[in-house]
């Protein structure tokens, strides 16, 4: 079984990687190395069989291993960029649930790797951006969360989906503190047709390997067409609601981000523009900043979805 380490990928394999794993030797491999590895509990960086998806974006080039697991946001471990990559390797991601509720058929605990045995995983290649200025090309490894919420049956009148992240105070150094900085556990959400777009994944992996902690591991939401913030990592529970349900940021500061939160170069925050962007990894501070596009450059795919709608009002 080989078996390696992210260091010890070079550059030159970071290509789709094809089918050579069936699922029950990915699961398996995944197991021996948290195992080999001593990391109790961890998945560790597992290959996994991930088959190329048409909808990867690949004209860009994408941004390195490095830059995507060392320069994170995930405020339960410390709110600088440093502290995921230094502090979340304490989440124990292994055994992990996700509760399936509300206005639905089938409502379940589900086994992480119950939920991952039916579905084909793709890796997509996506652009994020962040609220901030700064955005990533990232390979993910995921699936459709509408192949998911097709199996689980929603009822009509399930109009969002909720997420929620695992809220482990013993784990999350950065939710063990005085003043709080956010309403733990973490909490977002999406309108039903968002939720059902193809574009929209959960990721659980990238690089072609199983998702390091500090990027959400082991299953997290990836909204391409979205800011950062929407992309809730380490879920724990999918909720099917009738009402728009609460997310963190926009509980937290109403006035800077709003539950749609679309990336949208001519609305911007009251503290900043969101004109352009800074690419990770492009030469520093001094680099050409970018344009920033409607949509984050999916604008073809998705602004059918926000026909009519006022995008001032609903940022
Ligand atoms: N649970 C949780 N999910 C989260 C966050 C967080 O603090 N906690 N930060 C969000 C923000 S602001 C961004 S930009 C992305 C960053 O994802 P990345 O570190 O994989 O690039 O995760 C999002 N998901
Ligand atoms: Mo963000």
């Amino acid at each position: 079984m080989l078996i390696r380490r992210p260091a010890d990928i070079l550059p030159s394999e970071i290509t789709p990687r094809e089918v050579y794993l069936n699922r029950r030797q990915w699961m398996t491999a995944a197991a021996g190395l948290a195992l080999a590895a001593g990391l109790p509990g961890s998945l560790g960086a597992a290959p996994l069989p991930a088959a190329k998806s048409p909808l990867s974006a690949t004209d860009e080039k994408l941004t390195s291993r490095e830059d995507i697991t060392t320069y994170n946001n995930f405020y339960e471990f410390g709110t600088d960029k440093a502290s995921p990559a230094a502090k979340a390797h304490t989440l124990r991601t292994s055994p992990w649930t996700v509760k399936v509720d509300g206005l639905v058929a089938k409502p379940a605990d589900y086994a992480l790797e119950d939920l991952l045995k039916p579905v084909t995983l793709e890796e997509r290649i996506y652009r994020m951006r962040c609220v901030e200025g700064w955005s990533m090309v990232i390979p993910w490894v995921g699936f459709p969360l509408a192949d998911l919420i097709r199996r689980v049956e929603p009822l009509g009148s399930a109009k969002y989906v909720a997420f929620e992240t695992a809220y482990r105070p013993d784990e999350m150094p950065g939710t063990d503190t005085f003043f709080p900085v956010l309403d733990w556990p973490y909490v977002e959400g999406l309108r039903m047709d968002e939720a059902m777009h193809p574009l929209t994944i959960l990721a659980v992996g990238l690089y072609g390997e199983t998702l390091p902690n500090q990027n959400g591991a082991p299953i997290r939401l990836v909204v391409p067409w979205k800011y950062g913030f929407k992309g809730i990592k380490s879920i724990v529970r999918i909720s099917f609601v009738e009402k728009q349900p609460e997310t963190s940021w926009n509980k937290q500061a109403p006035d800077e981000y709003g539950f749609y939160a679309n990336v949208n170069p001519s609305v911007d925050h009251p503290r900043w523009s969101q004109a352009t962007e800074r690419r990770i990894g492009e030469g520093g501070l001094f680099a050409k900043r970018r344009p920033t596009l409607l949509f984050n450059g999916y604008a073809d795919q998705v602004a059918q979805l926000y026909a009519g709608m006022d995008l001032k009002k609903f940022y």
